[in-house]
């Protein structure tokens, strides 16, 4: 695969989408979201799509809509205008020494690689080396304003036939909640995930999880505690997730090294996009440590990238790559993406393997930014 591209035009569309069920995690609450897709044009006309997915206020990660704006739009996109290339991999290398900006950067791999597989005739998931056809998908749930209201919503999805459940946890919303839904459901793939809201103060709390079998304790502590990760782990028989710890491949050598994880969450946005995730996908391979995909509620475009991602042989757990529907009542490609019992279809037609909806991107922008022949 070694056609020549150029991208001779650039846009940044901030889309802003309604939330078919409120999401609140430790730090937030969200009724809507607006990513910013990002379309990349090359020389022949053809163009790859990609989605910035960072949240609008800088809870989960330092980024904001507002800041990946600035960093695509006078960073990245002025820098892989007009040149040439024939592998994603050498535009990660033309931004790098931007420092940071995971999110930003993840939106422009992204339009790349979609790009790349469509030039070269072959689907996303086969440009990057995967080889499943399908891919089993995982539900992450909210916090909810009662146990009730939670174990309805645990009665929902697994009666979607979603096989794994995942749920926010944060202090006061722990183990009661757990013990609820554990007893509901005494052989459900469970986790919890605490966006790093818990410190070394709450150790014995944690502890207490290990009853319940859950599949991993994903993020209980502060990004860079990963000593403290460390310690949690040799504690328990729980497996401790890395999930807002690691932003880059180095992160990750270092929490193997400290044994701070026993799985991986691989976040294409949070790693800067598909080229990193790869990388990382492969050092956690070569190390025995299972990954999953996790997911930042994507529009359609992330959402199927994060299957083509999840497509590769390390990911051996439940993506967060549920339907469209869980989260928006009409997704920005046609068709949406959709789950029968829980388990993913990985395209099979070239690039994106979805029609992108241009109309619906254009009834719901509210800002647009272009660089291109046009501009000029
Ligand atoms: O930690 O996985 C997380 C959403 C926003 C911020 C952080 C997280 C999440 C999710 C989304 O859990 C799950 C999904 O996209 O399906
Ligand atoms: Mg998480």
């Amino acid at each position: 695969m070694s056609t020549e591209l150029k991208i001779v035009a650039a846009r940044l569309h901030r889309v802003r989408m309604p939330l078919v069920h409120e999401f609140q995690t430790s730090s937030h609450r969200k009724a809507f979201l607006d990513h910013i897709l990002v379309e990349l044009e090359d020389a022949s006309g053809a163009t790859g799509w990609g989605e910035i997915a960072s949240s609008s206020d800088p809870y989960y990660a330092p980024e904001t809509v507002e800041s990946c704006w600035h960093i695509a739009s006078q960073y990245l996109l002025p820098a892989v205008l007009d040149r040439p290339w024939t592998h994603p991999d050498q535009l990660a290398a033309v931004w790098s020494k931007v420092r940071g900006n995971n999110f930003a950067k993840a939106g422009v791999d992204t339009a790349a690689w979609v790009l790349y597989a469509g030039a070269n005739s072959v689907p996303l998931a086969t440009a990057l080396g995967g080889k499943r056809t399908e891919v089993v998908a995982g539900v992450s749930l909210g916090i909810e304003p009662t146990i009730d209201d939670l174990l309805t919503q645990v009665d929902t999805q697994v009666a979607a036939g979603y096989p794994r459940v995942k749920l926010k946890i944060a202090p006061g919303w722990d183990v009661e909640p757990v013990r609820a839904v554990r007893a509901a459901y005494p052989d459900l793939d469970l986790h919890v995930d605490a966006n790093g809201i818990y410190t070394a103060d709450d150790l014995k709390l944690l502890q207490e999880l290990d009853e319940f079998g859950l599949t991993m304790i994903e993020q209980p502590f502060a990004p860079r505690d990963l000593l403290t990760h460390a310690r949690l782990q040799r504690t328990i028989e729980t497996p401790v997730c890395l999930d807002e710890s690691i932003e880059t491949v180095d992160d990750l050598q270092t929490a193997l090294q400290l044994e701070a994880l026993q799985v991986l969450n691989i976040k294409v946005s949070r790693m800067g996009g598909l080229t990193p995730a790869r990388e990382a996908h492969d050092r956690a391979q070569a190390a025995g440590i299972p990954v999953w995909c996790g997911g930042m509620h994507e529009f359609g475009i992330g959402r199927v990238a994060n299957v083509a991602l999840s497509s590769l042989a390390g990911f051996t757990l439940p993506s967060d790559v549920s339907a469209s529907e869980k989260y928006y009542a009409r997704d920005v490609i046609e068709p949406a993406v959709v789950a029968v019992e829980g388990v993913v279809q990985v395209p099979g037609g070239t690039g994106l393997g979805h029609a992108v909806d241009r109309a619906l991107i254009e009834a719901n922008t509210v800002a647009e930014f272009a660089l291109g022949p046009e501009q000029e």
